[in-house]
């Protein structure tokens, strides 16, 4: 509204014959609107810090973090799988990140599917875990109990996948205002409702658009 109302005097200035003004004199004290998009994904634009991992309680103490897909699934061939994902380093008063104190006006999470399952649960982690994490290592995966992870789901699918497109969004604006407000940020846990498993592509899949993508619009808090 600011820009247009800038746009309207500039031109206003114009038909009268006097040198257009520039807009931060003539906004003042009042700054312009600064509202924001940037999105986060594993090797575009130098972007290297999305971490995902696959635990799996049927394989207890391999290390999936590598894979290039994942699944969640409350019963994968006679054990439940889950998957822990995290975009580090995103909250930063560093150039293409989201500075602290800034207003969230959404934060969508984006993964791409390419197995239908049950629904599936996005819930966000309390606890920090390490890439090389597996079910065991984190003593019998993860539990939404409010100790592990938060007992509330931040975010859900059905687990279906469209004919048009793969991309599943998730919602994730509380999550990531929690954390630009200074709440430490160890991403979420997908939990699976039910038996039959939803995968996607993890950081590592080779085609980089697939890969898991975190796109947020903020306002940076004023100075
Ligand atoms: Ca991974
Ligand atoms: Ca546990
Ligand atoms: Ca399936």
């Amino acid at each position: 509204m600011k820009t247009l109302g800038v746009q309207l005097v500039c031109s206003l200035a114009l038909l009268v014959g006097l040198a257009p003004l520039r807009a931060p004199l003539l906004l003042g004290a009042e700054p312009a609107s600064q509202r924001q998009r940037l999105s986060f994904q594993h090797g575009v634009n130098g972007y290297r810090g999305t971490v995902d991992v696959e635990i799996w309680a049927v394989s207890p103490n391999t290390c999936l973090e590598g894979n290039p897909n994942a699944s969640s699934d409350a019963d994968n061939d006679g054990g439940e799988s889950q998957i822990l994902m995290r975009f580090e380093g995103i909250v930063s008063a560093a150039p293409g990140r989201i500075p602290p104190k800034s207003t969230i006006h959404s934060a969508i999470l984006i993964v791409h599917a390419f197995d239908e399952g049950t629904t599936v649960y996005l819930h966000r982690m309390l606890v920090p875990w390490r890439r090389t994490e597996t079910w065991a290592s984190l003593v019998a995966g993860i539990t939404a109990d409010g100790m592990e992870a938060k007992r509330k789901p931040e975010a859900f699918t059905f687990g279906k996948i469209s004919a048009s497109t793969s991309e599943i969004p998730f919602d994730v604006t509380d999550s990531v205002q929690a954390w630009v407000n200074g709440e430490p940020n160890h991403g979420w846990v997908f939990i699976n409702t039910g038996a039959n498993g939803w995968d996607f592509y993890t950081s590592e899949f080779e085609d980089v658009k697939q890969r898991p993508k975190l796109i947020v619009e903020f306002t940076p808090a004023s100075r």
